[in-house]
């Protein structure tokens, strides 16, 4: 370091020098002026040579403040001058003089300041037509004499001090600098110190000779760009544990395209259903219609669409193949839970418990919440006799997990849920309720064409990922936490996520 600066080096040679032969330099400050004479350095390389010599033992040092008090160019020209009160007063002859005569002799700032002072000091008076003098002499110029004794350094009363700094004619300078005395290592030269051991030292074999840098234990290590999850993906392996712990197993989910077969009519959702057109799903051009479905179960999900079954009417509308078979990127992940509940009524029934996270993706209006695509997480339970206490009871279980409590549910409609419920739970952090999700039974219209035994049902329900992650991460804004506009800091210095497992004040 000292090597390669050498403003630093020069600075260095004169501090370790001067301590050759003085205990101390008891002000660098002071120590500097001397050094400034030749201008090579100032006192900020001095400082800096102190600072690093200290770093290295070489001296000792302490900071130390000295105050200064400094005429302004003001309390200059006093100094020199004369104070404008007493210049004024002398400039009054006996006899008195007009206030113009008078004027004319000072320029207008200095002439006001007279006044007033000399007015002040009631060494004047300042008659209608004259301007006379109160007392016949004033002896001393004390702001002059005040002014000349700071700038001979000698010390004042704080009340001048107080009187000289109100009328801006002194400042005081305070500078910091330090008192150095030599250290424990202390050598008139700085010797060159060995930051590694190279192969040269082992060769030349005295090692021991060497003076190696002290290694600093305290320096920060460099920093390790290690890769870091997004926040999203921290909470979602928080709720796939949950998944995990309760027991259900993950839907494969990595198939974003699906057939509107199984995203829609497998879900007992009709064809004309709203969802269904372009405006809230994005179809496929190429390859706009899936190659296969399993064509049995197709014609039972066209009957119990057209006609009903199973106790139920159906929609009595004329179901279209060619619209089943559009492609269209997944609207849910009950997509692949359709899928799952048809494979698995194609063997001897055995009770699943199923979840999935995953992207979905909906040609909806971008707002502060949504954006056209967001992750989301779906739990269902197939087993004999279920009902709609045992899906309260498990969202209860499963939220209570995510540390939301006190569920509150409301009914709602899906075409392929009777009965639906959102459900709400109350946010500590936020002192209120919030939408927390939805869900439901599955209609038996989507069950029994699949093959599932009459006494199955189906619980499930569904909320997304970036809902939990924006809360847990106090983001307002789906666009900060998702896209092109996330700030990578964001990404890198997010907290640990343990939604439901944080202490109150780590609450939202
Ligand atoms: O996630 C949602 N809210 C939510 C979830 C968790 C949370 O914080 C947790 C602990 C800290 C906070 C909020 N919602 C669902 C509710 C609302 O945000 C809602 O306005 C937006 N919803 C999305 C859909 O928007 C069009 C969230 C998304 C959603 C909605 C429904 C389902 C899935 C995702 C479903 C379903 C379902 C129903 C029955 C059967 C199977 C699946």
């Amino acid at each position: 370091m000292a090597d390669s600066d050498p403003k630093r080096a020069i600075a260095e040679e004169a501090v370790l020098g001067y301590l050759q032969n003085h205990p101390e330099i008891p002000d660098s400050q002071l120590f500097a002026d001397q050094l400034a004479a030749d201008g090579k350095i100032n006192h900020d390389d001095i400082a800096n040579a102190i600072k690093s010599l200290t770093g290295h033992k070489y001296v000792d040092s302490q900071e130390i403040t000295t105050e200064k008090w400094l005429l302004t160019e003001e309390g200059k020209t006093y100094a020199a001058n004369g104070s404008p009160e007493m210049r004024l007063f002398m400039a009054i002859p006996q006899e008195g003089i007009t206030k113009e005569e008078l004027q004319k002799k000072f320029d207008a700032s200095v002439f006001k300041i007279a006044c007033a002072q000399a007015a002040k000091n009631k060494w004047v008076d300042f008659g209608k037509q004259l301007v006379t003098r109160k007392i016949q002499r004033v002896d001393d110029d004390r702001v002059q004499t005040l002014l000349l004794r700071i700038q001979n350094e000698k010390d004042i009363s704080q009340d001048d001090i107080k009187a000289l700094t109100k009328r801006k004619l002194i400042v005081l300078q305070v500078k910091k600098g330090f008192s150095v005395r030599r250290g424990p290592t202390y050598a008139p030269k700085r010797k060159k110190i060995a930051t590694d051991l190279t192969r040269d030292m082992l060769q030349r074999g005295n090692v021991d000779e060497e003076d190696f840098k002290p290694p600093n234990l305290n320096a920060n290590g460099a920093p390790t760009e290690g890769g870091c999850l997004h926040p999203l993906l921290k909470v979602r392996k928080q709720l796939k544990d949950i998944f995990l712990q309760m027991g259900f197993e993950e839907m494969p989910t990595n198939r974003y395209v699906e057939s509107s077969f199984w995203n829609f009519d497998a879900l007992f959702q009709p064809q004309q259903h709203p969802a269904r057109d372009s405006h809230d799903t994005f179809f496929l051009k190429v390859p706009s219609t899936t190659k296969e479905l399993p064509e049995d179960y197709v014609e039972r999900v066209k009957r119990i669409h057209e006609s009903g079954g199973y106790q139920s009417r159906g929609y009595g509308y004329d179901w279209k193949r060619e619209e089943a078979n559009k492609n269209l990127l997944r609207t849910h992940t009950t997509a692949i839970s359709s899928r799952m509940l048809y494979l698995l009524a194609q063997k001897p029934f055995s009770p699943k418990k199923y979840f999935s996270i995953d992207r979905v993706f909906r040609n909806e209006a971008v707002d502060r919440t949504h954006l056209a695509e967001f992750h989301q997480i779906e739990g269902l339970i197939c087993d004999r006799g279920l009902t709609l206490g045992d899906l309260i009871g498990v969202l209860e279980d499963f939220f209570s997990r995510l540390g939301m409590s006190n569920l509150k549910f409301k009914p709602a409609y899906n075409p392929y849920t009777e009965p639906s419920m959102e459900i709400f739970g109350y946010h500590k952090g936020f002192g209120k309720y919030v939408e927390i999700g939805n869900s439901g039974m599955f209609r038996p219209e989507m069950l029994l064409p699949m093959g599932l035994p009459e006494d199955v049902s189906v619980i499930a329900w569904g909320l997304s990922l970036e809902r939990p992650t924006m809360i847990r991460y106090g983001i307002d804004n789906i666009r900060d936490l998702f896209g092109h506009k996330v700030d990578l800091a964001l990404i890198k210095k997010n907290p640990i996520c343990r939604i439901g497992l944080e202490s109150d004040e780590e609450k939202l």
